[in-house]
């Protein structure tokens, strides 16, 4: 059949050229092939390596750290109580002001110093004890997503050089968050207030090199709007200074949309595709995208291997996000 999009002469050169490269019905195969091959090798691996921390690569404050946030996790400090395992940990509120780009730095709200807070990390089953102290100026709360009493539920005002405990069973497994819970929510959120909460299933995933991404948006003008926007506390961080990652390695992103005044947020990875884990709170994936929605507060685990090797984007596919500090790349690099 025609094409009438096309000159006939430009069509017939172009099926010849494809014949003589030998491609014509070729090309699925090979692909669907290629996709086979990468799946199996990162189910069986078992051995996770690292890349070294690129060298360039800033810290904002020693408790500061975009790339090294990106793989630590707070697993806190684990007692024993009445035959009961408790993971204790210290958040403390404060104020700092951080550079976001050459020309901007802004007076930011945070826990322990940092946007996201830590990556609070505990298996199902398990206590929460976090002990929280005050010192931001303002009343401030961690309100945390999860299932717990409504004692626990982070919304009572805790005043500035005030102190408070929250404890709670940690479940159900999968990624959560907290967050500030004092109205406007929008601005304690904005201002950068919030974090990562996950909680591993006791029989636990295999092994792959896990990492954590949170995007924030930051409303400068305090116009319920945000002029800037970031993977983990820093706009175009990540561009700037891509994540090294290892060819055909699994990778496990932990990933939160945690963006206020805009209703949806999208992730885009480059020249792949990711298998979801919706909420973290499946074993199995339940489809594969190279795309996924989120609404604000909501968050997934992704899972993926790059069978190439170079630099490749990741951020928002609404490209305003992405161009006004959305936006980063993984840099696929060879093991060997
Ligand atoms: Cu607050």
């Amino acid at each position: 059949m025609p094409n009438h999009f096309l000159p006939e002469k430009a069509q017939l050169w172009h099926r010849r050229q494809l014949l003589k490269l030998g491609l014509v019905g070729v090309g699925l195969t090979g692909a669907t092939l290629g996709v086979q091959r990468l799946a199996s090798k990162s189910r069986s691996q078992t051995i996770v390596k690292i890349p070294p921390l690129p060298q360039d690569a800033p810290a904002v404050n020693p408790s500061f750290h975009p790339m090294k946030m990106l793989r630590d996790f707070d697993y806190g400090t684990v007692k024993e109580e009445k035959g009961r395992k408790i993971r204790e940990f210290r958040i403390i509120a404060g104020t700092s002001t951080v550079q976001l780009n050459s020309a901007v730095s802004l007076v930011t709200w945070n826990y322990n110093g940092r946007i996201p807070g830590p990556t609070l990390r505990a298996t199902g089953g398990d206590r929460i004890r976090v002990i929280f102290l005050n010192n931001g100026g303002h009343a401030h709360t961690i309100h945390f997503h999860g299932i717990h009493t409504a004692e626990m539920d982070g919304v009572k005002p805790v005043g500035n050089g005030k102190a408070t405990i929250y404890e709670f069973d940690a479940e159900p497994f999968g990624v959560h968050l907290y967050h500030c819970h004092i109205a406007p929510v929008t601005r304690h959120i904005s201002k950068g207030l919030y974090g990562m909460l996950i909680i591993d299933p006791p029989q636990k995933r295999p092994p792959a090199d896990e990492m954590v991404i949170v995007m924030g948006g930051y409303d400068l003008n305090e116009d319920n709007q945000n002029e800037l926007f970031a993977f983990n506390g820093i706009p175009n961080y990540y561009m700037e200074h891509p994540i090294p990652i290892y060819q055909n390695q699994l990778i496990r992103l932990y990933l939160l949309n945690l963006i206020e005044f805009n209703p949806v947020a999208t992730f885009h990875i480059h020249a792949n595709f990711f298998r979801i884990y919706p909420t973290g709170m499946t074993i199995k994936p339940t489809g594969e995208s190279d795309v996924i929605t989120m609404g604000t507060a909501e968050r997934h685990i992704l899972e993926f291997a790059y069978p190439y090797t170079g630099k490749y984007m990741f951020h928002p596919h609404q490209d305003a996000i992405a161009e006004a500090g959305c936006m980063g790349h993984f840099d696929v690099i060879s093991p060997a």
